[in-house]
């Protein structure tokens, strides 16, 4: 098609097309412009904000540029396309790590300063994009900055939520939630595309007819049609062209305003039901690993399902191939249940309306899936009332039965006269009312379906999917361990130790490939190394205890051991027992004599994480974390030897300022309840060490390091049956320690400790579902460990150093290589440069 254009418009694009550069005074020049023309300001009026949007629509221009290279390479090549489906996108800032990636941050920071600003000021004014809850959205993150770096052609699609994750804030000790309005000021990270809009049907009814072949078909009428409009935020890879885009939609009602409603004079109704449209995409769940089964929430997914099958399906047309190269072409991992429906939606596109045979169809559909499960907490498995799919989609509730019933065909045949194996298998759960089992609906609508650590990818086998490898057998399941960006979580994040790494290995390459940080071994016992080391580590934890001052009013005393929980709270993290094992370590020194605290081990204890709203316990545990520090601050009989903070609204931009500061970090879920955990990689590559369960991720994690560099306890998953069976018959905990300090909180020591009860509740009467009691004291005899360890700081620098230098299998790269060489099938296409057409 270019070759069709006039040699005249060629030349002019070759001329005025010309790259921007990317040294100091470009960038100077594109800051003065965008101030003047983009701000509409003038050199008397820019503040940090106008200097922070000037300086990100310079780096927007570039982004844009690569972006577009890398559509039109992607376009050309064709090759086949991973479509990563997630609810939830938790990117946080991305100023600094688009300066980092394209190679900027030095010409930028110098040009920066002589127009009168501070790098670290500007950043400081970028409000984190938040559209997710935890670890989730955050793995999304990492993996859509790993298929930028690794020339993947690769799309995320999502949702544009207007309010992103609540921001907490703390009031009498209690969490209070403050609506995330953060695209209250332009935001230069989404290039919003007016013109992609897809229509999105809900309700009506479904009418058979026969078509000109005579065969039967469906056809899905009526109801309320509203609009979704993309949103393209561009995701530059790390030392490459590659420039990716998640594709985030945002509900519009349908310009045509419905008429006969207005002439009929209801127009109040009619403008109401407008602005339900725009309800859709208004407010991200604020729920981690939990499942609420609210209608707005189906419409979401639906919503979102819809709209990202129609733009993959318009984009493969494109190519005017034969439907049977669909799966070829494209892949697309549901995360989590979230996107089922799309097996749904796949199915109904090409059934009615393509008119392919439902077999022909529904083996296209299966080769185009892949299933990530990301937890087995019955609490968070996603169940749909069937009455209210009917209702929203009633052609789509046909198709799930269709499909259920071919499902269940296929199992009998294989395995006759089962009907208790049919009953657990079957997508459709014989309540009254009926549920869809979203889960079993994504595995029978899956090639491959995979868990994110290697313990979890075991334990689906054995528990919450144990039915279905008796059909299928044990193939179609397999592991991909989670692994995060060390772009963003390294280099990033602690600019001290990555400069240190680089200088010692002698080159970025460990950037892309982390296996290199082994080189560091080598230099263990180098004096200077270790110095520059342990400096980069306390230059970190002056920088958090700065930020706790700040955030808290608390001081602390930046050579104590800092030791951080920080996750979203929920009752299996056991942010719970950390708190009680704080009140025993508390109550502890107050016995001790002066000479005696004076051989302790200084502790700061760092908490931070959003309980969800409606999460009544979770809520108390945070009020609990603030009682006791409010007491434990302020009493100068301990003479600072522990302090306790909660640090208010913990998200990612807090978290790069947590995690490189931290001495040993808390990941001690119990057994078989974190499916993997992210931090705790985060947290050991940035060379802190890791106190936890044998659970999730730790496991591996401990393989990598070593034992002697990890502290591990409690009991493991295979036992935690029979201990939850055991606490039925037990109405207090049976340990002494945990008892004592359960009587100091109900005493009064902590305020009015009726607020407590429900929280004590949980642990007595034949409940202590999470096992706290039958932890806790190895969770203490470890803590104690940790203390005797830390007075040996020479052991410990190694111990820390020996972490980092271990962590290359949890590179966000590795975890990205195995998905698209195992499961997707797919390769990488580097950009080609063009000069600009
Ligand atoms: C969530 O954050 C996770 C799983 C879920 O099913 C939902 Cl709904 C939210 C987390 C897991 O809890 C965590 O262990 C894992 O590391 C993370 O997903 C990424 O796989």
């Amino acid at each position: 098609e270019i070759a069709k254009l006039p040699k005249e418009t060629l030349a002019l694009w070759e001329k005025y097309g010309a790259d921007e550069s990317d040294d100091k005074e470009s960038f100077q020049k594109s800051f003065i412009r965008h101030v003047t023309t983009t701000l509409a300001r003038s050199i008397y009026n820019i503040d940090n904000f106008s200097a922070y949007q000037a300086t990100a629509h310079s780096v927007r221009d570039r982004l844009i540029k690569r972006w577009n290279e890398t559509q039109q390479t992607h376009t050309e090549v064709d090759s086949k396309r991973v479509y990563y489906l997630s609810l939830e996108f938790l990117l946080g800032r991305s100023l600094d790590n688009a300066l980092l990636n394209l190679g900027l941050k030095d010409n930028y920071g110098g040009g920066i300063k002589e127009l009168g600003f501070t790098m670290e000021d500007v950043l400081e004014q970028e409000v984190d994009a938040a559209l997710g809850n935890g670890g989730l959205g955050r793995l999304a993150a990492c993996y859509m900055d790993s298929l930028a770096t690794m020339d993947y052609p690769a799309w995320g699609y999502g949702l544009r939520y207007t309010y992103g994750i609540f921001q907490q804030r703390l009031k009498d000790g209690y969490q209070i939630e403050f609506p995330d309005y953060w695209l209250n000021f332009d935001n230069p990270w989404e290039l919003p595309r007016l013109d992609v809009v897809v229509d999105v049907q809900f309700c009506g009814s479904v009418n058979r007819y026969t078509d000109e072949e005579g065969h039967e078909r469906y056809a899905w009428e009526g109801g309320d049609t509203l609009q979704a409009i993309a949103y393209d935020v561009p995701i530059p890879g790390y030392g490459t062209k590659n420039c990716i885009n998640i594709r985030l939609w945002s509900s519009k009602p349908k310009r045509q305003f419905d008429l006969t409603r207005f002439n009929e004079g209801q127009y109040e109704q009619a403008v109401y039901e407008q602005m339900q449209a725009e309800n859709i995409t208004a407010v991200l769940y604020p729920n981690d690993n939990h499942m609420v089964g609210k209608e707005l929430r189906l419409k979401q997914q639906y919503f979102w399902v819809a709209a990202s099958l129609f733009d993959i399906v318009r984009r493969f047309k494109k190519s005017e191939k034969p439907w049977s190269n669909f799966p070829l072409q494209v892949i697309m991992d549901k995360i989590h249940t979230h996107p089922t429906l799309a097996i749904v939606e796949l199915q109904r596109i090409l059934v009615d309306l393509e008119g392919i045979g439902w077999d022909e169809a529904w083996a296209i559909v299966t080769q185009t899936f892949a299933f990530t499960n990301h937890t087995i907490l019955p609490e968070a498995m996603e169940r749909w009332p069937v009455p209210m799919i009917q209702y929203l989609l009633p052609r789509h509730m046909q198709i799930i039965f269709d499909i259920n019933l071919f499902f269940l065909q296929k199992v009998e045949k294989a395995i006759p006269n089962n009907r208790d194996l049919l009953a657990k298998l079957s997508i459709i759960e014989e309540s009254t009312p009926q549920f869809v089992r979203m889960a079993h609906l994504a595995i029978v609508g899956s090639h491959r379906v995979n868990g994110v650590a290697a313990l979890h990818s075991e334990l689906i086998k054995q528990t919450i999917f144990k039915d279905f490898i008796q059909f299928y057998g044990e193939s179609k399941f397999e592991n991909k361990t989670n692994g995060i960006t060390p772009r963003r979580w390294l280099h990033q994040a602690n600019p001290k130790l990555s400069e240190l790494i680089t200088e010692t290995l002698g080159s970025k390459n460990w950037l892309k490939n982390l296996d290199l940080l082994k080189g560091l071994k080598s230099h263990v016992n180098n004096k200077d190394f270790r110095k520059r080391w342990v400096a980069a580590k306390l230059s970190n934890k002056v920088r958090l205890a700065d930020y706790i001052q700040k955030a808290t009013g608390v001081t602390v005393n930046s050579n104590a051991l800092f030791d951080v929980q920080v996750k979203r709270i929920h009752e299996y993290k056991r942010q719970f027992m950390n708190i009680l094992g704080v009140i025993h370590r508390y109550n502890t020194l107050k016995k001790m004599t002066s000479e005696e605290r004076a051989c302790v081990v200084h502790r700061v204890v760092i908490f931070g994480g959003k309980a969800a709203p409606g999460y009544y316990i979770a809520k108390l545990v945070i009020k609990l974390i603030n009682s006791v520090a409010e007491v434990v601050n302020n009493d100068n009989s301990i003479e600072d030897s522990l302090k306790v903070v909660f640090i208010p609204d913990y998200n990612v931009s807090v978290a790069e300022i947590i995690i490189p500061a931290s001495d040993i970090s808390q990941h001690i879920s119990t057994a078989g309840t974190e499916a993997s955990g992210t931090s705790n990689m985060k947290f050991v590559l940035n060379g802190g060490l890791i106190l936890g369960t044998v659970d999730g991720a730790n496991i591996e994690i401990c393989e990598e390091i070593g034992d002697d560099n990890i502290f591990m306890f409690g009991n493991l998953a295979h036992q935690v049956d029979d201990l939850r069976h055991a606490h039925r018959y037990r109405s207090v905990p049976v340990d002494p320690s945990l008892q004592a300090v359960i009587n100091d909180i109900e005493s009064g020591q902590f305020g009015d400790s009726r607020i407590f009860a429900p929280l004590i509740n949980t642990l007595t009467h034949g409940k202590d579902y999470y096992l706290i009691s039958d932890d806790f004291q190895s969770y203490l005899d470890t803590q104690k460990l940790v203390d005797e360890s830390y007075k040996d700081q020479e052991g410990w620098t190694t111990k820390s150093i020996m972490c980092s230098a271990h962590m290359g299998k949890f590179s966000s790269d590795r975890a990205i290589q195995e998905y698209a060489d195992q499961i997707w099938e797919i390769k990488p296409v580097p950009v080609m440069t063009k000069k600009h057409i």
